[in-house]
């Protein structure tokens, strides 16, 4: 019985894992495409938090975008002669397979400088250990140079349930996960 819960735990674990990656559709309602204001994609991302696993789901048409994985340096100049891999069909989806700075863009003219372009921070963070101190927040000993300005008070403790009950989902998985359990308790 011990054994049939454990493989009933990970199983789980796995399950939860792969609920827990996001899928965002670059753009929401409107897509991949040339916009309107050149700090659209920006303005989408900045709001997102990207993780390893999750999905760009880049929404377009055949012919008429495409998607570009790129360098920071391809980016900052639209240089459309360096680019490695180029996604032709619409839509496209692409799995975040690595944290750092990604950087994609459209490679028909004029469609980069018009703003189609898409900068993401992505992080390696699992979601079964949030880590939401700041790097660059200083160690909670305190310093022995005595030149910190003030004992300010510590960060307020972590939501650690927030990105769980914030989805649906993750709603569902606290559940099942209560049951499971629950069960391998008999
Ligand atoms: C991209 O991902 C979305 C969401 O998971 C899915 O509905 C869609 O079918 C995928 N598209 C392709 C081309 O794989
Ligand atoms: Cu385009």
């Amino acid at each position: 019985m011990a054994k049939g819960c454990s493989y009933v735990v990970v199983l789980f674990c796995v399950l939860v894992a792969s609920v827990m990656a996001v899928d965002y559709k670059v753009g929401d309602s409107s897509g991949w495409l040339a916009p309107t204001s050149t700090s659209f994609y920006s303005d989408w991302a900045a709001s997102k938090t990207f993780n390893v696993g999750d999905v760009l789901e880049f929404d377009f048409t055949t012919g008429d975008h495409d998607v570009a994985t790129v360098t920071k340096a391809s980016y900052d100049s639209c240089d459309t002669t360096t680019t490695t891999s180029v996604e032709k069909t619409g839509p496209a989806n692409i799995t975040l397979t690595s944290a750092g700075e990604h950087y994609y863009f459209c490679t028909f003219t004029n469609h980069c400088s018009r703003g189609q372009k898409l900068a993401i921070n992505v992080t390696s963070t699992s979601s079964t250990t949030p880590s939401t101190v700041p790097a660059s927040s200083p160690p909670t000993t305190p310093s022995s140079s005595g030149n910190e300005p003030s004992s300010s008070p510590p960060p307020p403790p972590p939501d650690a349930g927030s990105a769980m009950s914030s989805s649906p989902l993750g709603v569902v998985s606290v559940v099942i996960m209560s049951v499971v359990f629950g069960l391998c308790l008999y």
